[in-house]
């Protein structure tokens, strides 16, 4: 029989009618309807989930105990019940990442059809209450009222992704645990953590430890800092995090250019000159390369290996001259570099399907003739449409982050001095306008199109403060970009928003870039040392 999606909270007569405090949910849902009246919680409120929602029901609980102390017991069973806040299996299968949310004055339903999207219900859910319900203290003469409103929402893209760079500048756990916290408010799901590069190498890979004790020491800022990087301990302890917050991880391992720190600990495997790539021509690489890759998708549990592919151009000069390599290409008929490179590309590949995962790269890896069913990729060149035509030419779905305006390396306020500008610069304003002024290209190929991504590279980034200073608020115009539909985003609704995610922030003690008044948050310093990209 086909039940009604409605609130089960009797005395619940709410008249819809639209109103303003839906500004506060970020990214802006789908459909809002707001009725009169609120629910307010109090000591008898209840937390229900059925049982496959009971995660949301546990992060809901857990954050508003911290903030409102008031006791928001979890029960069991979903049946109907006064002052509740009650996540329920969706009694017809919503569209996926969607979810319902209906308040009434005696209660709020959240209804999903699984885990993920009760968890994004939970967050509005948060978002609707006064801010200070994401305070990590107990926030005092606050009133916990939720407006009496219908939504219905569901995401844009699948995938809503940031990328931190974590080789050229190490942050560690707490601030990784932090931005997978802000990620969750923002309704965000992939976190792509770039850990290997030149400067560092920040993984512990058991079976070869010079990785980390030699490939770890050293930044972009300073070649003699001391080790720094993630233990297998450290990595179980975020992917669990990430986990509770319905995040996959994508780790990123850079091959074959951007290695020069693990050819610093394994000069067996470099390709060369001064180490920027392994090389593309030994048996002995592709076996550390499995071992490497091996040990990394056992400490993921989501589906992506990134294995990154991007500007080998820039070390792969050293193979013309070595007569190994110049040797193997011609037994391998192998008419050239980019040739060899292609051919590494494959091999690897080979390695990940054996892993059972899905291949990512960056979108140099298009040229590779790789399967495209098992291959996604990471769209970069901004000035290079053609390749992202390409890609979904080729049947590759992709993820779209485009250096301008994605990279949140540029600078975001004409007044900032430490960072990229080429052409301009990616502010507030340009990234909320993303990405729709791309559509051109994938108009009949929207399935190919996984979402969004934000990336962080942190050569000028060195901590944790200009790190906060470029990622928000940045992040939330990514986060809308990759959530809303065009017909709901609004540049003026947006900034509403923005403003009450910037008392979040506020409340979390993240350091933030004030987009209304920048003259209040000068711009953090950052490394000093030349990059010769910064003016493109
Ligand atoms: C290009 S994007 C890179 C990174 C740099 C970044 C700086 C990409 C795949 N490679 O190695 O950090 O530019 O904007």
């Amino acid at each position: 029989m086909k039940r009604r999606l409605t609130l089960v909270l009797a005395g619940a007569a709410c008249a819809w009618s639209v109103h303003a405090s839906e500004l506060t949910v970020l990214p802006a849902p789908q459909k809002v309807e707001m009725g009169t009246g609120q629910f307010t919680f109090n000591k008898q409120t209840v937390v229900a989930a059925d049982s496959s929602l009971t995660g949301a029901g546990d992060y809901l609980a857990g954050v508003l105990r911290r903030s409102t102390g008031l006791p928001l017991p979890r029960v069991g069973g979903t049946n109907l019940r006064r002052n509740a806040i009650v996540f329920r299996k969706a009694p017809v299968k919503l569209p996926p990442g969607a979810y319902r949310l209906e308040v009434g004055t005696q209660g709020a339903v959240v209804f999903a059809s699984s885990a993920d999207e009760a968890f994004s219900g939970c967050q509005t859910l948060l978002q609707l209450l006064p801010v200070e319900a994401m305070s990590t203290n107990k926030a005092a003469g606050v009133t916990w009222s939720v407006p009496c409103m219908k939504i219905e929402d569901a995401p844009r893209f699948a995938w809503r992704g940031l990328m931190l760079d974590e080789s050229r500048h190490f942050f560690g756990k707490e601030k990784v645990k932090q931005i997978l916290d802000v990620m969750a408010y923002l309704k965000m799901n992939r976190f792509h953590w770039h850990l290997t590069d030149e400067p560092g190498w920040r993984i512990q890979i058991n079976k070869y430890p010079k990785l980390t004790e030699v490939g770890a020491v050293g930044n972009w800022s300073n070649a003699k800092a001391p080790a720094a990087f993630y233990t297998q301990t450290d990595i179980a302890e975020i992917v669990r995090y990430a986990q509770q917050r319905h995040i996959i991880i994508v780790p990123e391992i850079d091959m074959p250019g951007h290695a020069t720190a693990a050819t610093r600990a394994y000069p067996g495997v470099s390709g060369g000159g001064n180490g920027f790539t392994f090389n593309p021509a030994s048996e002995q690489t592709y076996r550390f390369l499995e071992d490497v890759l091996t040990e990394v998708a056992g400490m993921f549990p989501g589906p992506f290996l990134h294995i990154g592919g991007d500007e080998v151009s820039f070390g792969s000069k050293s193979w013309k001259t070595d007569p190994q390599i110049q040797q193997f290409m011609r037994d391998n008929n192998l008419k050239n570099e980019a040739e060899l490179e292609r051919y590494f590309v494959r091999r690897v590949q080979g390695i990940i399907a054996k892993l059972g995962k899905t291949m990512m790269g960056w979108d140099e890896i298009t040229a590779a003739g790789v399967d495209t069913n098992r291959t996604a990729v990471m769209w970069w060149r901004h000035d290079k449409p053609g390749v992202l035509d390409d890609a979904l030419a080729k049947g590759y779905r992709v993820v779209l982050c485009p250096r301008q305006p994605c990279y949140f390396d540029f600078v975001q306020h004409d007044s900032h001095r430490i960072g990229r500008r080429w052409n301009g610069f990616n502010d507030l304003e340009r990234v909320y306008d993303f990405p729709d002024p791309l559509q051109a290209h994938w108009k009949d190929r929207q399935a190919q199109v996984l979402g969004v991504e934000a990336c962080l590279w942190t050569e000028r980034v060195a901590d944790a403060h200009r790190l906060d200073f470029m990622l928000f608020p940045r992040l939330a115009a990514i986060a809308e970009d990759g959530w809303s539909n065009a017909t709901v985003k609004n540049k003026d609704k947006f900034l509403e928003r923005v403003r009450v995610f910037l008392r979040y922030l506020d409340l979390r003690g993240v350091t933030y870039f004030n987009h209304f008044e920048p003259a209040k948050t000068p711009e953090p310093t950052g490394p000093n040392k030349a990059d010769p990209l910064a003016n493109g």
